[in-house]
């Protein structure tokens, strides 16, 4: 079957014939594509067609897909068995290899899903304060639980309000635009005495890719400390992406806490939150404060992901940066010479090219972006081989499997794009 007749046939017994709304490319106006197999940084669908990649399963592929090192690792574990729902080897190393990483972290508690860290970790911050507001910036996504669902960014932004989400629930979440530390800072003399925590995107990744003001992430830090507030990083998309020790090493800037995801997992199914060891040691079986999960510490999963921090720490992330300079320098270039001004918004192997003339440091600007020419853009590069996340508030990831080749077919079919 074609990608036309399975998308037919999964709208019949999926919603929107996803598992996860992004994936039915609503914002580009166009079918999903159905993926038969990939590898390194090519995908390839049902069809027959081949593409570079930029959305790496939104994040987890940063050594492209199929490393050999990750998939030797998946299928030696799996071979001893795919779940045991008991403590195993593997949980340890990875959490070693994390707190190696990211030192932050001296204690932490494996889960199945970005969502299930940031959940657990506003959880574990307000049960520790025993305060019960939390701010968060609009159009910073932290996934679907209900309490982050008030101006949340990627495709929840694309959502009127937030159906089945008791405002009970929202009322305690306090909302500030993204580097705006005065919103924060006024947030905390109103409500300072009951604020569990901030929690915050430290690069933020889902109203497109925007970086932090100088100040704003210390300012933050300063205003949680000086309000005995906990700082939580979502690391999930920045983990191991902007730097091999995350944004809190490229920042220089502890949290109180971080949640991973993506990446820890190597492709598979794994997020995490972790922290101060007084803090984390208040989770059962320890504290009172309750977290659980079937096929956390999966030892699959842990296998996959400590493979490919492994094999990160062999990988040159400044020459891949450079790379990814080059190759969004030179996007910006063809869409000025199309009419079409763009900014880019860069750090590592991360990017999002508005279409705007205007600098985006917030969801407001981010709005601002020409969406409709995004989808233009979109769905010429897709006929031409480039898979581009299917949403222009959302990041592209370049990898370290991307070669010179694929980065020149990329800016061949942008020169050959019209508008
Ligand atoms: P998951 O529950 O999707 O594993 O992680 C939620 C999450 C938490 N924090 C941040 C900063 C995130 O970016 C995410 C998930 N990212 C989205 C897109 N940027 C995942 C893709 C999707 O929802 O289909």
């Amino acid at each position: 079957m074609d990608s036309k007749s399975l998308f037919a046939k999964a709208q019949t017994l999926m919603p929107g014939g996803v598992n996860s709304p992004l994936r039915a490319c609503k914002y580009v106006h166009a079918e999903p594509v159905f993926i038969q197999n990939a590898r390194g940084a090519h995908l390839f669908d049902v069809d027959g067609r081949e593409y570079v990649d930029y959305v790496f399963s939104w994040g987890p592929q940063l050594l492209g897909h199929q490393d050999p090192a990750v998939s030797e690792a998946a299928h030696k574990a799996i071979d001893l068995g795919s779940s045991y729902g008991a403590p195993c080897f593997g949980e340890i190393a990875l959490a070693e290899k994390i707190t190696e990483l990211i030192p932050s972290m001296e204690m932490m508690r494996m889960v199945s899903s970005g969502t299930e860290a940031t959940m657990s970790a506003l959880r574990l911050a307000r049960g520790y304060t025993g305060r019960k507001k939390f701010v968060k910036f609009i159009g910073n996504y932290h996934g679907h639980a209900d309490a982050f669902l008030a101006a949340a960014g990627s495709a929840a932004a694309t959502v009127p309000g937030t159906p089945g989400v008791p405002e009970e629930v929202t009322s305690h979440t306090l909302l500030a635009q993204y580097n705006d530390l005065d919103a924060v800072k006024a947030h905390f003399e109103t409500d300072g005495e009951d604020i569990a925590c901030v929690i915050v995107e430290p690069v933020a990744g889902n109203m497109g890719l925007v970086l932090p003001k100088d100040g704003f992430l210390q300012g933050l830090r300063d205003l949680c400390t000086q309000y005995g507030a906990l700082l939580i990083f979502d690391e999930v998309i920045t983990g191991f992406r902007v730097s091999p020790g995350g944004a809190q090493q490229r920042f220089d800037i502890t949290p109180d806490l971080t949640t991973l995801g993506k990446i820890i997992g190597g492709g598979f199914p794994v997020g995490c939150y972790g922290g101060k060891r007084e803090i984390m040691e208040h989770m059962a079986p320890v504290g009172t404060v309750f977290q659980a999960g079937t096929l956390s510490g999966n030892p699959v999963a842990m296998a996959a992901g400590l493979a490919t921090l492994n094999r990160l720490a062999d990988c040159d992330y400044d020459a891949l940066e450079a790379r990814t300079k080059a190759l969004t320098d030179g996007l910006a270039e063809i869409m000025a010479e199309k009419g079409k001004p763009v900014t880019v918004n860069r750090i590592a192997s991360a990017f999002t090219m508005y279409f705007s003339n205007k600098p985006v440091t917030n969801m407001i600007e981010s709005g601002q972006a020409d969406g409709e020419t995004f989808a233009t853009y979109w769905q010429q590069m897709l006929a031409q081989g480039i898979y581009l996340a299917p949403a222009g508030f959302e990041c592209a990831f370049t990898s370290f499997a991307h070669t010179d080749e694929d980065f020149e077919k990329t800016l061949e079919a942008a020169r050959k794009v019209e508008f």
